[in-house]
């Protein structure tokens, strides 16, 4: 099983003017009256990194992603074959485009100095749909990318376009837990915001976290929206948890190939390309690749915004048992009788 390797974008220097510092998809300049006229409709709360955040089918965007989604459903058609990539914001995006884009390639790029993961951020491999593909006025062309097609989204279960629902694509579920995926998030969106701009405050974004208003939020439909779409078509949707692939990779890994269809031989294992895959994209490799320490991808952000601490647990270094409680009530509220525990 192969995949095209998307174009590598050359590093941007960095300009210090206070839009440009903004991630192409979250300004909001050169909005079409038409575009304008729909926001003004939609319910309006307070962004993390831009001003404003808007609330589309349930779900919480800025205007530049917002855009992107709109693009997507008006022209983008999922093959059969086409493999998703979906996730949580600050679920570990990057890691699993690392390992699924080593797992599908293996047989192009076998162990090897190489290989495109040592010289492009994971990005620009497996490029997001929303925020990448579809975030410019003119449309990409696909025509590059060899079958079966990797790409990732961060959209909801409830706002697929039809024809990654109606597929037989694939689809591959990232999720984790909301303490360390709110902290995660938390910094992120301090790095994105200009230097002229105070950085958010963590009781201030943890408000909102909980009550939904956060990219892609709320957080809790997201994740409860995938896992039983994964209990009603296992075929269709595979579900992994960060800290479960923190804590057995070799496992997870193995399940993933053999879900979509390309399960490691006998001979691979036996020659431990499981663990060169897992070892490739570890955190201490990925993070520590010049490519990932410097540069920023076409979109403003640092490469290394992607690379923070990779660990589980981090949370106990920034939350309350106040705050930890009110995650737990919610998460329970939430969850409720549906089998799924974060
Ligand atoms: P995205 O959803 O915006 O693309 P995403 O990659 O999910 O971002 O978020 C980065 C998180 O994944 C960071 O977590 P932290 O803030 O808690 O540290 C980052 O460190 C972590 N991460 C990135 N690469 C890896 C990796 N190879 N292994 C484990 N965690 C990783």
């Amino acid at each position: 099983m192969q995949v095209e390797t998307a174009k590598p974008v050359t590093s941007m220097t960095p300009n210090t003017s206070q839009s440009s510092l903004l991630p192409k998809y979250l300004e909001e300049d050169e909005l079409t009256e038409e575009f304008k006229e729909l926001l003004s409709s939609l319910p309006r709360e307070r962004g993390w990194v831009v001003p404003h955040i808007y609330k589309y089918h349930g779900v919480w965007h800025t205007p530049a992603q917002l855009r992107g989604v709109l693009a997507l459903h008006q022209h983008f058609q999922a093959q059969d074959s086409d493999i998703l990539l979906v996730t949580t914001p600050k679920s570990g995006t990057t890691w699993l485009k690392s390992i699924m884009f080593a797992l599908m390639n293996r047989s192009r790029y076998p162990k090897s100095e190489q290989h495109p993961l040592l010289k492009t951020n994971p990005h620009v491999l497996v490029p997001f749909l929303e925020i990448k593909l579809y975030a410019n006025k003119e449309l990409p062309d696909l025509a590059s990318f060899v079958s079966p097609r990797l790409f990732c989204t961060h959209l909801s279960c409830t706002t697929l376009p039809n024809s990654a629902r109606d597929s037989a694509c694939k689809i591959v579920y990232l999720c984790r837990n909301p303490r360390d995926t709110f902290v995660s998030l938390f910094h992120f969106s301090n790095k994105l915001r200009t230097p002229n701009l105070p950085p958010n405050s963590i009781e201030e974004v943890f408000d909102m976290f909980c009550e939904g208003a956060s990219v892609y939020g709320p957080f809790w439909d997201h994740v409860l929206g995938y896992w039983k779409e994964s209990l009603r078509k296992p075929q269709k949707v595979f579900f992994l948890k960060y800290e479960e692939m923190k804590e057995q990779p070799t496992l997870h890994l193995k399940r993933l190939a053999e879900f979509l269809g390309c399960p490691f031989s006998k001979v691979e294992e036996k020659e431990g390309v499981v663990g060169d895959i897992l070892e490739l994209c570890s955190f201490g490799n990925m993070s520590n690749l010049v490519v990932n320490r410097g540069g920023r991808l076409e979109s403003g952000e640092e490469h290394s915004a992607y690379f923070r601490k990779g660990e589980v647990g981090d949370w106990k270094n920034y939350m309350t048992e106040e705050m930890v409680q009110r995650l737990e009530k919610i998460s329970e509220q939430k969850f409720k009788g549906s089998g799924l525990c974060l």
